[in-house]
């Protein structure tokens, strides 16, 4: 994981594929049919451009209902061991859980993503006992409430204060700076005005010392502006990407690999033009 991270620290970019795990996903079949959907998905995706993929178990949309545990560690556990069988991809485990952080590592992921930044007691340390990658993100709220009144001051200012505090924490408990990187958490507890803001200053975020990971891919705020459907995000989603991408950011975690990985290249071509 760390010549990832390194990797976009001097300027590369970098595609984390979503691997989502819970049941409306591959849902089609009985348990193996759905590990063997999940594992063909995450290796399409490594085909794509994908360096990494983000195995999650509990959906964090809004209004999200959480998952026991139990049924988390069935969820996705099951889908690290199998891909870590099958493919030397680097895997990153999407859990606000330490238990689950612990299995997961245990299990192949060299990464956690963690929608909570390593807020619930006990996650800060397991990532610094495995010395693991984490993505620290920003929310305001939880899943079930957080899009029902999104108030700030500064949405930038705040966000940058946020991230690096937590950062900070990692490095005080132990973690190396190198293993961090932080995420403005597009759509977590943000309006629409909100998340348009924080694209247009994303370099802001991009200077503070950590790599930026970008998630945009199909939210709501697309739907928000443009009246699109899920299904109909494409576009705008990969036009974000490549607003980020002139904004500093080089890190993006996305459903539609091939597509992103086609702008990415566009945008580095283009910024490698002297
Ligand atoms: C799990 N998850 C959903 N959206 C996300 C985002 O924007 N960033 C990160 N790091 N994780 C996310």
């Amino acid at each position: 994981m760390l010549p990832l991270l390194n990797k976009i620290r001097s300027g590369h970019w970098a595609v984390m594929g979503i691997l989502n795990v819970t049941p409306d996903s591959f849902s089609d079949g009985g348990q193996f049919n759905r590990l063997d959907a999940a594992l063909q998905h995450a290796l399409q995706m490594q085909q794509q451009g994908a360096a990494i993929i983000d195995i999650g178990g509990e959906s964090t949309r809004p209004g999200a209902i959480p998952v026991p545990l139990d049924e988390e560690l069935d969820r996705v556990i099951p889908v690290i061991e199998r891909l870590c069988e099958n493919s030397d991809i680097a895997i990153s485990v999407d859990t606000s859980k330490p238990e689950l952080m612990q299995a997961a590592v245990e299990a192949g992921a060299s990464m956690v993503n963690d929608v909570n930044a390593l807020q619930a007691e006990g996650a800060l340390e397991v990532c610094v006992k495995h010395q693991v990658a984490v993505c620290l993100m920003h929310k305001q709220g939880s899943p079930q409430t957080m899009q029902s009144n999104p108030q700030y001051h500064n949405v930038v200012d705040e966000i940058k204060q946020y991230l690096v505090e937590r950062a900070k924490s990692c490095i005080d408990a132990g973690l190396s700076t190198e293993k961090i990187c932080i995420d403005p958490g597009f759509g977590f507890g943000k309006t629409l005005e909100n998340n348009l803001f924080l694209l247009k200053e994303m370099r802001q975020l991009c200077t503070l010392g950590y790599p930026v990971l970008v998630g945009v891919s199909r939210k709501s705020m697309f739907g928000q502006l443009l009246d699109r459907k899920v299904e109909e995000r494409l576009v705008a989603s990969t036009a974000a990407v490549a607003i980020a991408y002139q904004k500093g950011a080089r890190f993006f975690r996305v459903h539609d690999v091939a597509e992103t990985c086609d702008v990415l290249k566009l945008c580095e071509a283009v910024n490698l033009i002297v």
